[in-house]
């Protein structure tokens, strides 16, 4: 099978979704790596963001062996499940040999190792100092959540259980005009949010995650979810809230351009070749913070046409899980791109690409 210059010269890092990260597709998920963009003829879609400008430009990369169809139609389907398998999900349990968003971590733990402690400090601008387990509070939530990186491409999905860091402001004597809440781990890191933003937002403080208690050999083993946030905020073994007033509230940093409308495909490479008229599945997960994904679309002729799948009513809380089944009646070498689209009109920086052959 050939390979395009493209996908050699792939920029992307460790993508952590594997086997079985989707549910409810039937083949088993593994990553094929999305490249960088390289604006060899800037005439395709150049976005601005701030200072950046965005080239998502794709067309004539791939070289002339390969076949080429316009306009490729075939049947979509999407839904917004699946979960990442915790031991690829980010050190949740500071076991995990891929941390999500930085380099592998530093030490392997065994799995569950330590202590189930979900004991916090609240401090702050506030009339009262406290300290509460978290996990006795009584208005438990289990929430379906996306979770990104920002100066990366991981993303993932869990099923976490926890209580809204609501209902710990709430027992907290505010002093006047607190805007800010940072929630410290134990290493120390902290990082400043909006309270409004969070409290709007139903930030989690989370003690499950995927049905799995979070345990760790730090003070506390509880972590901050935020919905719809980089998980750059997401704190792991929280041992202080802090509310207090600042003389500018924080602002919330997003993904950065390039990590917009992040996109996978999940088909695996050794189920490559396929028969002339067969119907041929395509499956992978899209994700964007902040802007919901809106289509997902296909190029077959090396980003000359596109075809246009919506995703109406997906949310930017959670995963995109998308299919296409489709069939050729050419045998060729075939290469298929894919990109999301979002509401705010931005199609995905790093596309994802999949060599396949019919015969
Ligand atoms: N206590 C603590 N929580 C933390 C961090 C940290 O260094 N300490 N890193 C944050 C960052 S920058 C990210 S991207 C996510 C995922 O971190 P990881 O890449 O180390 O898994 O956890 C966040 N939570
Ligand atoms: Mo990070």
């Amino acid at each position: 099978m050939k390979r395009s210059q493209k996908i050699a010269s792939s920029a992307m890092g460790a993508l952590l979704l594997a086997s079985g990260a989707v549910a409810g597709f039937s083949n088993g998920i593994k990553p094929a790596p999305a490249q960088a963009d390289e604006p060899l003829s800037p005439t395709g879609v150049v976005h601005q963001e701030g200072a950046y400008t965005i080239s998502a430009e794709l067309a004539n990369l791939l070289d002339d062996s390969y076949t080429r169809i316009a306009n490729v139609q075939g049947a979509f389907e999407f839904n917004q499940k699946g979960t990442t398998p915790n031991d690829e999900l980010f050190n949740v349990f500071g076991t995990a040999i891929l941390s999500m968003c930085s380099k592998p971590a530093q030490e392997l733990v065994d799995a569950g190792e330590g202590q189930a402690n979900f004991f916090v400090n609240v401090s702050g601008d506030i009339q009262k100092t406290f300290s509460v387990d978290v996990s006795e509070l009584d208005d438990e939530q289990g929430v379906l959540m996306g979770c990104s990186c920002m100066t990366g491409s991981p993303f993932g999905q869990a099923y976490v259980v926890g209580v809204p860091l609501a209902s710990v402001v709430e027992m907290a004597d505010l002093e006047e005009g607190v805007n800010t809440v940072t929630a410290y781990g134990a290493d120390g890191f902290g990082q400043p949010l909006p309270l409004r933003y969070a409290l709007e937002k139903n930030a989690l403080l989370v003690y499950q995650v995927n049905g799995q208690e979070l345990k760790s050999t730090a003070d506390s083993s509880l972590q901050l979810w935020m919905p719809e946030t980089v998980a750059h905020y997401f704190t792991r073994n929280i041992v202080d809230i802090s509310l207090t007033r600042e003389a500018v509230e924080p602002e919330v940093q997003g993904v950065e351009p390039t990590y917009r409308n992040k996109i996978e495909i999940a088909n695996k490479a050794e189920e490559s070749t396929f028969s002339v008229g067969d119907q041929v599945s395509f499956e992978g997960v899209a994700d964007d913070l902040g802007s919901p994904i809106a289509a997902i679309e296909f190029s077959f002729d090396d980003g000359d046409t596109w075809t246009s799948c919506p995703t109406d009513g997906a949310t930017a809380d959670k995963w995109v899980n998308w299919s296409f089944t489709t069939s050729f009646d050419q045998p060729g070498d075939y290469h298929m791109i894919a990109r999301a689209r979002t509401a705010d009109g931005v199609v995905s920086p790093l596309s994802a690409s999949l060599d396949f052959t019919m015969r």
